[in-house]
């Protein structure tokens, strides 16, 4: 038991920390941590199983700081409670270059940190899941390997970006009953009183959405324990407004927006020691409150230990499997699989459109991985991501691998970085390439955080047709391949996509989105091949002694480009035709491959249903790009493939042109 006192002094730690390293950084939020030091100091020392000798321990409680300007708040709690790599030293180096105390938490910095927040909204969902990942592998696995809690700190800017409806409306469905948000309810932000921009009554929101509702003094550590021991028992997920004031222990400060995110200053930071009778200098932490906070760090050891000999005495097969996908390692059969379907697709040379030809592949897939876990925006038909396997998830059964995420195209991806995260499961969404842009913002924090996850984005160009301009990307494959680290494929046939989608499985530390048509293509590999030629991103398709002309083509495209090397070649043009499936995964490789694979031929031609930009790095400023310049048009596809010009006469007619 944790006297009043000391439960005052442990907070006050996490306050001075936060105060001392913002100031010495001339940077930082102090008010956040300061405000929130009760409600954590509660969590961490009373509910939160945790253990910083083992920071993976897959059947911890998760904590997602989504105020992620409150960064200091979560360094403070790793240092407090013992994080190994997280010293006082850390502490001091807040906010400088190459630190783990990076200005707003960043995965993989320092262990503690589950997730990269800072990006309003997008912790609050990475949370929802966590705890879809928890109930999903504790129906798998059982609760003896699988039952923990997932508790996210938000602030009032989480709650007013509109991911937070999206995740929370998610969250009640689902009945994630398991998840805790604590809403530090200070009524400031940067612009001053919350009141200045927002009157949601934030509670009868959240109960319309499904969720329990509390309500706790912030500073009141009983309350605050209260809340959470009736949260734990809720069958529904559940908020606890927790009442706080800004910069706690500021005299002058505090309650305004003063303190949000700028250093106190000396004067302000005196007046808050004398205020909270904290005597020691700056990033001292007296003996015997960072021993009490050390004795919490210890507090779930038993609990691990506990768990750890569940694990060693379950059935071998479950523990095998359990540790694999907790590893993220690919079973075995995995490569075998893939391989003997792409033999059968040389045999069958199918005309399928990509999204259908993903589905195929989804189906051999999800045969031989347990851990895939599939869904769509609401559009299950189109973009083919349920397969025989993949049953739904509802809310009272989570036996199922399929989440119906419903039109929340953005609270979906958050979702599924937020399940990747989590560990044990491999997330895979559907959704429209247009809609990327709804999403985008954790599409770049999941490339940023190198974690696996897979976007399925069907209707990839005006290929999609009828529905017209508002449906047909333009410059989503540019836009998207402009995101360090995210791998975008865009195959040309059955045995491109099944490629593709063994290299995204693949690679554990990046995220990839497969952009996929609407319409048939004929098959463009007609040979099996054992290599993936796809994972080097771009390879000879066609290959064409002394060419004139070299055509590298994407997806849908690749057709185009194979009908009008034909022509040429019939012409007695001697053309090539190179496939460019990923971008990305083309210029990662050597120089001697990619001089090689661009060639010298003197007429170089991009062909992709999408605007030029990205093109010039393999086809040269001077190069010839058979595309999109504008929006497209409602209409049937193949029309609208003649209404843009982009068509093997268009090429063959550009490759003339030049060449005379
Ligand atoms: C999506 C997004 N938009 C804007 C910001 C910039 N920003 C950082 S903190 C903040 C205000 C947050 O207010 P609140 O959640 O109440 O935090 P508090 O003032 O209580 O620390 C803003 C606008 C951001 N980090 N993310």
């Amino acid at each position: 038991m944790i006297s009043p006192d000391k439960h005052n002094r442990m907070a006050n730690a996490i306050r001075f920390l936060a105060m001392d390293a913002v100031e010495k950084a001339n940077s930082g939020h102090p008010g956040m941590p300061m405000g929130c030091a009760d409600v954590a100091t509660v969590l961490f020392t009373r509910f939160l199983s945790f253990d910083p000798k083992n920071p993976l321990w897959p059947d911890r409680d998760r904590f997602v700081l989504s105020a992620g300007h409150g960064s200091m708040l979560l360094y403070a709690l790793l240092y407090l409670t013992g994080y190994e790599d997280m010293t006082i030293e850390d502490i001091k180096q807040f906010r400088q270059m190459g630190a783990k105390t990076a200005g707003h938490p960043e995965y993989g910095h320092a262990s503690g940190i589950e997730t990269t927040t800072g990006p309003l909204g997008q912790g609050v969902a990475n949370a929802v899941g966590m705890a879809i990942a928890e109930k999903k592998l504790s129906t798998e696995f059982g609760s003896d390997l699988q039952s923990h809690y997932t508790y996210a700190l938000v602030g009032d800017g989480c709650l007013m970006e509109g991911i937070s409806q999206e995740a929370i409306s998610l969250a009640g469905h689902l009945k994630l009953n398991k998840l805790i948000v604590l809403w530090d309810n200070n009524g400031i932000s940067i612009d001053g009183a919350i009141s200045l921009a927002d009157s949601t009554d934030q509670h009868a929101r959240f109960r319309a959405s499904g969720w329990n509702t509390l309500a706790v003094d912030g500073h009141n550590p009983e309350e605050i324990a209260a809340a959470l021991e009736t949260a734990r028992k809720s069958d529904k997920p559940t908020m606890i407004a927790c009442k706080t004031v800004i910069g706690f222990g500021a005299p002058n400060k505090a309650g305004t927006h003063k303190v949000h995110g700028s250093p106190l200053g000396a004067e302000e930071i005196a007046a808050a020691r004398k205020a909270l009778g904290w005597e020691e200098e700056p990033f001292v932490v007296p003996a015997d409150v960072l021993d009490a906070w050390r004795l919490a760090g210890l507090r779930s050891t038993k609990t691990r230990k506990d768990w750890e000999e569940r694990l060693a005495s379950s059935d071998a097969e479950k523990r095998a499997e359990f540790t694999r996908r907790f590893a993220g390692d690919l079973p075995g059969s995995f490569d075998g699989a893939i391989d003997a379907y792409k033999k059968k697709l040389a045999e069958t040379k199918p005309t399928v459109a990509t999204r259908k030809a993903s589905e195929d592949a989804l189906e051999v897939i999800n045969g031989v991985l347990t851990e895939t876990v599939g869904g769509s925006a609401d559009l299950t038909g189109s973009n083919n991501t349920k397969t025989s396997q993949t049953k739904s998830i509802t809310p009272d059964d989570f036996s199922g691998r399929y989440i119906h995420y419903g039109i929340r195209e953005h609270g979906m991806a958050a979702a599924m970085n937020g399940i990747a995260l989590h560990g044990g499961l491999i997330p895979y969404s559907g959704g429209f390439l247009i809609f990327s842009d709804y999403c985008r913002p954790s599409i770049r924090l999941a490339a940023l955080m190198g974690i696996r996850v897979i976007h399925v984005l069907t209707h990839d160009s005006i290929g999609l047709g009828e529905d017209g301009p508002t449906h047909q990307p333009v410059e989503q494959m540019a836009a998207l391949r402009a995101i360090p680290n995210l791998l975008m494929f865009r195959p040309a046939d059955a045995t491109e996509t099944a490629e593709c989608w063994q290299v995204a499985l693949e690679n554990k530390h990046r995220p990839s989105g497969l952009a996929l048509t609407r319409q048939n293509l004929i098959a463009a590999r007609t040979e099996y091949e054992e290599k993936n030629l796809s994972a080097y991103g771009a390879y000879e398709l066609v290959s064409a002694s002394d060419a004139k002309v070299s055509i590298f083509a994407s997806g849908s495209e690749v057709e185009i480009a194979l009908k009008a090397q034909a022509a040429l070649a019939a012409k007695g043009v001697p053309a090539r035709v190179v496939s460019v499936p990923c971008f990305e995964l083309f210029f990662e490789q050597p120089e001697a491959y990619r001089k090689a694979i661009i060639g010298n031929a003197p007429v170089k031609i991009g062909v992709e249903a999408a605007i030029r930009q990205g093109w010039d790095s393999i086809i040269g400023s001077d190069g010839i790009f058979i595309g999109m310049k504008s929006f497209g048009a409602s209409g049937p596809y193949k029309e609208l493939y003649q209404h843009f010009g982009i068509t093997p006469e268009a090429v063959v007619t550009a490759a003339e042109a030049k060449l005379a």
